[in-house]
């Protein structure tokens, strides 16, 4: 009796890793990589504000940057989609409120569970101004170390904190592969499904932008974006 069992489990172990190389190629043969750089020709605009509250944490002036230029002008914190693919293999979602900042300023997810993290240790509320999803207005007291919200409706989310005034993120739930932009203007979107696609940019104050590309399978396509003024 305990050999047969021993034998079913091998099998099914097997089977399992089968399955396994099947679909890992699938994903190689099938999809490629688009690397997006997005460029902005105009200004940095930095707001920045005094603080005089929880200020071991939050410091004394809170940096709002609406338009995030790096090196190149490259522009930061742009989220870049293919809304013609479905199906993303992205993270789950992670944002942190750390020194009195959403960080990262904008997460990108698929529809799902996002964890919401308080390394401040200090009171947060967290608030999102959502429409497709259910809005969410929940405080975060400090030994609240992490909190867990879903967001199941593909929409940009945009998220304050009722404590602190200045605290300002952006959740971008999106039913297929997607990234944001680093501080350099570039971002890495995943498993693209090949052929012609459409790419979808959004910046939080530079509106929306579109691009085409041909993905080709197992490859990496770049495509350069440059973001209109408003
Ligand atoms: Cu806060």
């Amino acid at each position: 009796m305990r050999k047969a069992l021993t034998t079913i489990t091998a099998v099914a172990l097997l089977s399992g890793a089968a399955a396994w190389t099947l679909v890992a190629r699938a994903d190689a043969q099938g999809g490629g990589t688009v690397e997006v750089t997005v460029k902005y020709n105009g200004k940095p605009q930095v707001d920045k504000i005094k603080v005089n509250k929880d200020t071991q944490q939050c410091g004394t002036e809170a940096v709002i940057e609406k338009v995030a230029v790096g090196d190149n002008k490259g522009l930061a914190n742009a989220v870049v989609s293919v809304p013609g693919a479905k199906g993303g293999k992205l993270a789950k979602g992670v944002i942190d409120q750390k020194g009195c900042k959403f960080v990262p300023h904008v997460v990108v997810m698929n529809p799902g569970e996002l964890e919401i993290k308080n390394s401040d240790g200090i009171l947060h509320n967290i608030h999102t101004y959502s429409t497709a999803n259910a809005p969410i207005n929940k405080a975060q007291p400090k030994f609240k170390k992490t909190m867990t919200e879903k967001f199941d409706k593909p929409e940009v989310i945009k998220v304050t904190c009722d404590v602190h005034s200045w605290m300002l993120g952006w959740v971008a739930v999106t039913p297929g592969p997607a990234a944001a932009t680093d501080e350099n203007g570039v971002a890495k979107i995943e498993n693209v499904p090949a052929g012609k696609q459409k790419i979808e940019v959004w910046h939080e104050t530079l509106g929306k932008q579109t691009a085409e590309v041909d993905v080709k399978p197992g490859q990496v396509t770049k495509v350069a974006v440059e973001m209109k003024g408003k």
